[in-house]
């Protein structure tokens, strides 16, 4: 029944209109599971290969024939005849056939691609949904042993719960045009109840957001890569300034009802050869590792910040681990380009305490098991996980049912806004009503029982 017949790729193309690869596969006798590719633009140094044809006479270089092509025939060609529903060992195989430590031969995209669309394709065939499906997967993964006392994760890991969002509303770096360092300003509605509750409080600070920047003359219109606003500001605090504006105008309260959280994606205005980091938005000031975790903290003493991103760059291992001792107790600090999904790497910070959190991306690291080996890393070691999407999007909508059927807890895919951004969302609403009462929703809770 899930034994794998045909397996196909073709080039399409993202949300930022550059060709990624999508893969369907079919086992006997049932309907093709299918698969796109996201694609990110501040990319970690450490991620795994994404495979582009470098072709200048052709889409700027971006096509992914070579990846598709891959698909089609060497992937092809192992993967037929064998069983669909045996994830792992499937996985397995495309690195076996692969060969190197970090999918430059065949292609992250091309393994992505055809990594999950087996994991659709095997639902088919089982008649199951994906959300099922990959409760199913993730089950081979449990139970979670305790390496640590699970205090701040005792609530998640297990199927099926809705996670927290945690949405931008103001971006900058390099996901929008004009001035701001931070790429992400975003928010979370720790106080709602229900995720139905946490999406309309969001969608109604947008759009308020919009208005109060209007008001002051920035630009309430413009968006950057995922929706977010874009607007060109004097600083980057006072973006957190209008969203706490939003906030208030919503009826809401900063803080109780929404906190602040921030992707710094520090690794894009780090200069690794003098251990600077370089913020434009307020003059070219070049700052040390001590000098951006005062600036943290002392925003985090200001605003009602609860997360930070990337706060340090992808190598400043010191820093982190100092930024870590300062701020950890009090704030989510996720590693983005410091981990990459990459167990190996999240291993180093566990054993350096380094950072309490691990954003996870399945194509920063290539494949649904080992994305699978690190959600479990994290869950195991008490670090929040969050699912997260890429800047250049699909209508897929592989991250909302697999956060849904891990438990990971939050899910971070960007503004409320453009439609590869709220398939996600949308896809959350109707698992929401699928499945009533069988998933739980523990919302910012989970952040509440760490500082217990
Ligand atoms: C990030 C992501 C999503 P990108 O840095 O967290 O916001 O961006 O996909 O460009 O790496
Ligand atoms: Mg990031």
């Amino acid at each position: 029944m899930t034994i794998i017949d045909d397996v196909h790729a073709r080039e399409v193309f993202d949300s930022r209109g550059n060709p990624t690869v999508e893969v369907e596969i079919r086992c006997h006798n049932a309907r093709s599971g299918r698969a796109i590719v996201p694609s990110g633009a501040s990319t970690g140094k450490f991620e795994a290969v994404e495979l582009r044809d470098g072709d200048p006479n052709r889409l700027q270089g971006k096509g992914v024939t070579r990846a598709v092509k891959n698909v089609n025939s060497e992937i092809a060609e192992v993967l037929i005849g064998k069983d669909a529903a045996d994830q792992q060992a499937i996985d397995k195989l495309l690195l076996e056939l692969d060969g190197t430590p970090n999918k430059s031969r065949l292609g992250a995209n091309a393994i992505l691609g055809t990594s999950l669309a087996t994991a659709y394709a095997s639902a088919e065939a089982l008649g199951q949904s994906p959300v099922k499906r990959f409760a199913d997967i993730w089950a081979a993964f449990l139970p979670l042993e305790s390496k640590q006392n699970r205090n701040r994760t005792s609530l998640l890991g297990q199927s099926l719960q809705l996670p927290l969002p945690m949405v931008n509303m103001i971006s900058g770096g390099l996901h929008a045009g004009r001035n701001l360092d931070f790429q992400d300003f975003l928010i979370l509605p720790v106080g709602a109840t229900s995720y139905r509750q946490a999406l309309e409080w969001i969608v109604t600070c947008y759009h308020q957001l919009g208005k109060t920047l209007n008001q002051y003359g920035h630009e309430g219109t413009l968006t950057g890569d995922e929706g977010g606003y874009g607007p060109k500001l004097s600083g980057n605090s006072d973006a957190i300034n209008y969203i706490l504006e939003a906030i208030e105008k919503s009826g809401l309260e900063p803080g109780h009802d929404i906190a602040i959280g921030l992707d710094v994606a520090s690794t894009h205005f780090y200069d690794a050869d003098s251990q600077t980091y370089h913020l434009n938005a307020t003059g070219d000031a070049a700052l040390s590792s001590s000098d951006v975790i005062d600036l943290l903290e002392e925003w985090t003493d200001q605003f009602p910040i609860v997360s930070i991103e990337d706060g340090l760059a992808e190598e400043d291992w010191t820093g982190w681990q100092e930024l870590t001792a300062r701020l950890g107790n009090r704030v989510q600090l996720i590693g983005d380009d410091l981990f990459v999904t990459n167990a190996k790497r999240l291993q180093q910070g566990i054993e350096n305490n380094v950072a309490n959190s691990v954003l996870i991306k399945l194509n920063q690291i290539g494949t649904l098991t080992e994305t699978l080996e690190a959600l479990k890393l994290a869950l195991e070691h008490d670090y929040w996980p969050v699912i997260s999407a890429r800047s250049g999007e699909t209508e897929d909508t592989t991250i909302a049912d697999l956060v849904v059927a891990t438990g990971a807890g939050q899910l971070k895919v960007g503004s409320v806004s453009q439609s590869e951004r709220l398939a996600k969302y949308n896809q959350l609403l109707r698992l929401e009503e699928q499945l009533g009462e069988n998933a739980a929703y523990h919302g910012g809770t989970i952040f509440q029982d760490a500082k217990k």
